[in-house]
């Protein structure tokens, strides 16, 4: 972590709250899964942070104000808290409605639990805006600045907006759901709320499922492509990836031999009786599966009386939103099933549940995983799941047995758990007499297992990787950065264009000079284009050479009233002004085409939107107009199909372009077709500028004085980089003016 001057962590939840009792006020640390996770780390690092006068920042939701904070003496020194106030009319729809009312059910697949109203989406808008002032008031440059959860989706865009150079991280605590899920949100809102998340550099997830959620949302909501789980924008490239957060691994493990601990235990043995106790806890809510697990346990009780006596379930569930409606209502129904199965099996000296509503300290939590055989964790939907990690880390002498839900992220790293379906109530019922009859030799095996994959990534491996890949995709961005044509370079460009009298300019088309349209046809030069290409081919200094993937006819009829040198189909044609078109090379065998176009026309039959162009020298499937992810696998099989026809004709090659596929003649490209223009010619202003794979070919065959420039951030053989296609007019503007 040494780079950064500090570590801002900006996340709703405020580590501390302030508590009255007796006329008294105290302050407390909150609980909760990031609280908890956050409060390890600082703790670990604050010693070595002082050291190196570094500090860790929390800006979190509260009413209360800094100095209310300052004035109490602060249960561990491990933030130093700016709180955010909210307007209580506005966190009441941001916080109850937007976040835990709309987000929160969706990205737990739980769609028809969730409301969509305006007033919930303004005040989140709202909120967020609120976290931006008062971050904007302590952030400088060098911070590392991590935003977490669902609740801030907004926060980073409106950072990078503001701060374009900051360093911004973002971490989803809970699920990203699938796209068809995600596409239930308003247009406006699913875009905004993308849109915010990519204000980012570094964007982080449980699992790879959920990354492989986000990025399709991405690609088929904003349209941005990724390669490597990379995002490119036009701006930035953006780093996404799992990092499934771990837990304060020694924490847990040294708390066994803790003293309080083992009085907590002895306490909690002399009630088992002799019988063999499952636990779970978890806030209540309805994504973690507590009527399930209660079903499951009825079954097993049903299935297998020879367990009556011998068994306990001690059920918590820890207080949480307990004031809507839909969780009071739930909390009901949980308590009438536990009456119902205490009353159904149970008698005076015996009952097979044992459930409590409240929170439980440190040392009864550690006390009751250590002694529970087996823990049960039923989960509908869980973006990790830290009580399953913590489990397993405290069993001590009984080395209890984890039932885990497959839809908890946790089981993507605890395969050795009892996986279990929370919607088939037969299958709790297996693994809970599965799990109460293993033999120790299996139990130690599957606990040790795990447990050291919990040691080895935990809390501070987790948090440190984050870091670690923020410096690498930071470090990327930079390279490019280096390249971009900025004010220095470009001015440059235009001294150099000044100055000289035997220039040479080549510009690509589509993506170039032009945006890219959803049907080529409609890609036409306006006449801002047509009147910039006049004036820089109306000077005599310069040549002026069109070069592009079109077919002849296209680029005659929209610029062959200019003084412009035209060179079509990838190099293949060339025509000077006031001449004919001439070819680069004999195309005398055009078999070939016969071969290949039924072959395309299957993939352009089979997948909508696409169609095929045939030029004099190529034919070209085209998918710019299909649904985005059908036409990538379509063009996959497309492309082996390709290849393995190209593997017995050494004379064609296939171009992959931007959203199509050309296969041409070898012999010639957008470099050869240039080399002529170049013999017997001194230029001494040599610029070319070009955003396609074809345009590769180009830069490569210019002179070492050539400004040659890619537009798009992507690697490349030209020095530098334009970011926008727009950016191309501007600069052309800037030379003629
Ligand atoms: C969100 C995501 C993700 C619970 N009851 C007591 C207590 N706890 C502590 C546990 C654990 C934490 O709270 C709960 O963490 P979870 O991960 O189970 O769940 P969420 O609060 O929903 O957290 C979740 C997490 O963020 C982290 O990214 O894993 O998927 O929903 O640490 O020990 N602690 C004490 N008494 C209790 O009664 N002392």
């Amino acid at each position: 972590m040494n780079d950064f001057e500090r570590i801002v962590i900006i996340a709703n939840r405020s580590p501390f709250s302030i508590i009255t009792e007796k006329n008294k006020k105290t302050l407390i640390q909150n609980s909760g899964g990031l609280v908890s996770a956050m409060a390890s780390l600082s703790e670990k690092m604050i010693p070595a942070l002082q050291k190196q006068n570094h500090q860790i920042i929390w800006v979190g939701n509260s009413e209360f104000r800094k100095a209310d904070f300052e004035a109490l003496e602060p249960p561990s020194k491990s933030f130093d808290f700016y709180p955010v106030a909210i307007p209580e009319d506005i966190y009441k729809n941001y916080y109850h409605g937007f976040s835990n009312d709309t987000l929160w059910p969706l990205f737990h697949y739980f769609p028809r639990f969730s409301i969509f109203k305006d007033s919930y989406y303004d005040a989140y808008v709202e909120a967020n805006r609120l976290f931006l002032k008062q971050v904007e008031k302590i952030i400088r440059p060098g911070d590392f600045i991590w935003v977490h959860d669902y609740q801030l989706l907004l926060l980073p865009q409106m950072l990078r907006k503001k701060f374009p150079k900051a360093n911004i991280g973002f971490f989803l605590h809970i699920p990203f759901p699938s796209y068809e899920i995600y596409r239930l949100l308003n247009r406006k809102w699913r875009e905004e709320l993308l849109e915010g998340i990519l204000g980012a550099d570094l964007i982080g997830f449980h699992t790879n499922d959920y990354t492989q959620n986000f990025l399709q949302t991405v690609r088929r909501i904003l349209g941005n492509d990724n390669t490597i789980r990379k995002i490119f924008t036009p701006e930035r490239i953006i780093k996404t990836d799992a990092f499934p957060i771990g837990i304060d691994y020694n924490k847990f493990f040294n708390a066994l031999d803790d003293k309080a601990v083992k009085i907590e235990i002895k306490d909690i043995e002399k009630d088992l009786n002799n019988c063999k106790l499952i636990f779970s806890v978890d806030r209540l809510d309805y994504t973690k599966g507590i009527m399930n697990r209660l079903t499951g346990l009825e079954i097993f009780l049903e299935k297998y009386p020879e367990w009556h006596d011998k068994m306990m379930f001690n059920m918590v569930v820890v207080p949480s939103r307990d004031t809507i409606p839909r969780y009071q209502k739930m909390k009901r129904e949980i308590e009438a099933a536990v009456g119902r199965i205490n009353g159904k099996f149970g008698h005076l000296g015996w009952r097979p549940i044992i459930y409590q509503y409240k929170s439980l300290n440190f040392e009864q939590l550690v006390a009751l995983y250590s002694l529970s055989h087996v823990g049960l964790i039923t989960p509908l939907r869980d973006g990790m799941n830290l009580v399953a990690k913590e489990y397993i880390t405290c069993q001590g002498k009984n080395v209890g047995v984890l039932i885990l839900s497959e839809f908890a992220g946790a089981v993507a790293e605890l395969g050795e758990a009892l996986i279990i379906n929370p919607n088939d109530s037969n299958e709790i019922a297996e693994a809970i007499k599965k799990a109460l009859e293993m033999e120790l030799e299996e139990r130690e095996e599957r606990i040790q297992k795990m447990r050291k994959r919990i040691e080895s990534y935990d809390i501070f491996a987790w948090a440190e990787d984050f870091v670690n890949q923020f410096q690498i995709i930071k470090k990327e961005q930079s390279m490019l950065d280096v390249k971009i044509v900025n004010n220095k370079i470009e001015n440059r460009i235009k001294e150099d264009y000044r100055t000289a009298s035997n220039r040479i300019i080549l510009l690509d088309y589509d993506g170039t000079l032009v945006p890219f349209s959803r049907s080529p046809e409609k890609a036409l030069p306006g006449r801002g284009v047509i009147e910039q290409l006049k004036k820089i081919s109306g000077d005599e200094k310069n040549k002026v050479i069109i070069i592009s993937g079109r077919d002849k006819k296209f680029l005659y009829e929209c610029f062959g009233e200019l003084n412009i040198i035209l060179i079509a189909e990838h190099g293949f044609l060339i025509k000077y002004p006031g001449s004919e078109w001439s070819a680069e090379s004999e195309m005398t065998d055009n078999e070939w085409k016969k071969n290949v176009k039924p072959l395309i026309k299957k993939y352009a039959d089979r997948c909508a939107g696409s169609f095929i162009e045939e030029k004099e020298s190529a034919l070209v499937w085209h998918y710019r107009g299909s649904e985005s992810d059908f036409a990538l696998v379509r063009s996959q099989e497309l492309k082996e199909e390709l290849m393995e026809f190209l593997l017995y004709h050494k004379d064609l090659q296939l171009i992959e372009g931007n959203k199509n596929f050309e296969i041409k003649k070898t012999g010639y490209d957008k470099g050869t077709s240039i080399t002529k223009l170049f013999q017997n010619q001194n230029f001494d202003f040599v610029l070319a500028i070009g955003d396609d794979r074809t345009d590769e070919d180009l830069f490569k065959a210019l002179p070492n004085n050539a400004y040659s420039i890619k537009v798009g951030l992507i690697q490349s053989n030209a020095k530098y980089n334009l970011t926008h296609q727009y950016e191309v007019n501007d600069l052309i503007n800037k030379l003629i003016s």
